[in-house]
């Protein structure tokens, strides 16, 4: 039985992008199934796979794995072949690091710029906490390509499981025209050429969904 992700909007569900970009990207087969944000039926349509009533969720036959992070690591597990993670130890330690302060931060950013693969590039008057969060997330890939970055043009190196953890970020800067080092653009111009990165646009951009409170920013 194959790999099943269950996301939302390709358009607006940041947290769906990051398993279903780092999937692709590594070439892991599997069935996509959308349930649609904002719909009276949403949180009993999610309920019927993720406990949580949130996706995205990775089914593997009676197996759930109901966390964006949780997915990336279970699919690091299923498939040693690719290197989700960096092979080299130090590497895969701020990775991971960098992964976790995703999962975990950047409230400010996430709350005034959500992500929208179908905006069309408009600045927004940045609070003081969201250009923290900015400015934190830039240090964070410099130092990445900095000390791990010398083997291709991702944080470190090759395209990694930091990558697709990072990947929504790079729609914010670029949609919210944030005002950022050209290193920054450089990079976010690496993701946005990637296939991976097209295919999801082209799936956002061929969606009937609209929601208001994402699009009136
Ligand atoms: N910590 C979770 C967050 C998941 C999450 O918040 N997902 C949102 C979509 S991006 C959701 O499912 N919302 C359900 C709803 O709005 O009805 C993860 O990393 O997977």
């Amino acid at each position: 039985m194959g790999l099943k992700l269950v996301i939302a909007n390709k358009a607006y569900s940041s947290w769906s992008m990051r398993p279903w970009i780092l999937m692709t990207a590594f070439g892991v087969a599997f069935e996509e199934i959308v349930v649609p944000l904002a719909r009276e039926e949403t949180r009993d349509d999610i309920l019927r796979y993720s406990p949580t009533g949130k996706v995205p969720a990775l089914i593997d036959g009676d197996t759930t794995i109901w966390d964006s992070l949780a997915i990336c690591e279970y699919v690091a597990d299923s498939f040693p072949q690719h290197a989700v993670w960096p092979r080299d130890k130090r590497a895969r330690a701020v990775a991971r690091s960098a992964a976790a302060e995703m999962h975990s931060s950047f409230q400010a950013l996430r709350v005034q710029c959500p992500m929208n693969f179908r905006r069309v590039r408009k600045p927004v008057d940045f609070t003081p906490d969201t250009r923290a969060d900015i400015a934190r997330i830039e240090e964070i890939w410099a130092h990445a390509r900095a000390t791990f970055g010398a083997g291709g043009p991702f944080l470190f190196g090759a395209f990694s499981a930091a990558d697709a953890m990072y990947a929504p970020v790079v729609n914010r800067l670029d949609v919210y025209d944030a005002p950022v080092a050209a290193q920054t653009r450089a990079y976010m111009r690496t993701m946005q050429e990637t296939q991976a990165w097209k295919s999801w646009q082209a799936g956002a951009n061929a969606e009937p969904w609209r929601i208001d409170k994402y699009e009136n920013v």
